[in-house]
């Protein structure tokens, strides 16, 4: 079994500096070590660089275009290798923007994968519905397919053409139209390649409005701090695996973004959000990944070490991020004593 570590020190998908630090500070917290101690043969693949567009000027309302579609085409193909290779692939971000790369790339080998999404954010705004123009907030748009242009207009034509449909054709348009993901400059190169119901999110807790008319419009799988609240991260968790994998056993993707913990234990991230997972919340997710003996490729972004206020804070994000990903590799709670022949 073999895991590589790949960094993408990226922040042009939000507006905060330091995030592209983030690989560094997740190694420096003993990530190699840690995977290694799991018994994992370990390929650090070290950082990717990332060329930037000399003029990038907002397209609507959207910053940095060219510059994120360059970075996440770039990751694509990184990730795309890794895995044809046959390595578990951990990416330390970067800004969540990130994600379009890498399930994108995950998903030219494993075309039947699901996407676990770990976020306070439910991140798929469109570059209409989004409120900032940040593409860490709209990475899940570029992935569904039912979110692009000709699904929709068959839609729209479909309702047209039905005159004995009770909905008026406006009311429709005045639905779908701004759900629509245009053709943003820098990523003609991105095709969606995911489906609503192989998704799930888990940890949501600060969703804008076109989002939730997204998640609600689709119906897609989400779990929120309050369906925590009251069914227990056992069954959220439960059924959010089932969700994605009861039809069918497929490679996983995992995106945890870290702002999915509380602020009191990842005070080192760009857009914190109170009432978020505690530890043990976020772990037993990780390990229930784990054990399904599925996961492919996972994300860990937006540890952002300048956001945080000291150094003990950037320290506790970054070791957390560390457990988080050695959980979802196999650590577990019994400790990992592997298989006992002869008790001496
Ligand atoms: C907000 C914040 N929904 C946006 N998103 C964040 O900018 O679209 N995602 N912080 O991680
Ligand atoms: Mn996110
Ligand atoms: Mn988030
Ligand atoms: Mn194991």
């Amino acid at each position: 079994q073999s895991v590589a570590v790949l960094g993408a020190p990226f922040s042009q998908g939000q507006k905060r500096r330091g995030v592209e630090h983030g690989p560094k500070v997740i190694r420096d917290a003993g990530l190699i070590e840690r995977l290694s101690g799991l018994d994992y043969a370990v390929h650090d693949f070290g950082d990717l660089t990332f060329h930037y567009p000399e003029m990038d000027e907002p397209y609507m309302n959207v910053k940095f275009p060219r510059t994120v579609g360059a970075a996440t085409k770039k990751l694509s193909g990184a990730v795309s290798r890794a895995v044809g290779a046959g390595h578990t692939l951990v990416m330390l971000g970067g800004d969540h923007s990130l994600g379009i790369g890498s399930v994108a790339g995950h998903a030219q080998q494993c075309p039947d994968l699901c996407v676990i999404w770990v976020d306070a954010h439910a991140d798929v705004n469109t570059p209409e519905t989004s409120p900032s123009g940040n593409l860490h907030g709209q990475p899940v748009a570029f992935m569904l397919k039912e979110l692009r242009d000709k699904v929709r207009r068959s839609q729209v034509r479909n309702v047209e053409d039905d005159s004995s449909t009770a909905v008026p054709s406006q009311l429709y348009l005045f639905v779908h139209v701004p759900t629509q993901v245009p053709d943003l400059p820098g990523f003609s190169w991105v095709k969606p390649f995911l489906s609503c119901r192989d998704l799930v999110y888990i940890g949501l807790r600060d969703v804008d409005p076109g989002e939730y008319h997204i998640l609600k419009n689709l119906g897609i799988q989400y779990f929120t701090m309050r369906d925590i609240d009251r069914l227990g991260i056992q069954r959220v968790t439960e059924v959010a695996l089932d969700h994605v994998l009861a039809r069918k056993q497929r490679p996983i993707h995992l995106s945890f973004d870290i702002d999915a913990f509380d602020p009191s234990l990842a005070p080192a991230t760009g857009t914190p959000v109170n009432g978020g997972l505690t530890y043990r919340e976020g772990i037993y997710i990780t390990e229930e990944v784990h054990n399904t003996g599925l996961l492919s490729v996972m994300d860990m972004v937006e540890v952002n070490p300048v956001v945080g206020s000291t150094r003990a804070a950037v320290e506790a994000t970054a070791s957390l991020a560390v457990d988080v990903i050695a959980s979802s590799l196999g650590q577990t709670r019994e400790g990992a004593h592997g298989v006992i022949d002869e008790i001496p």
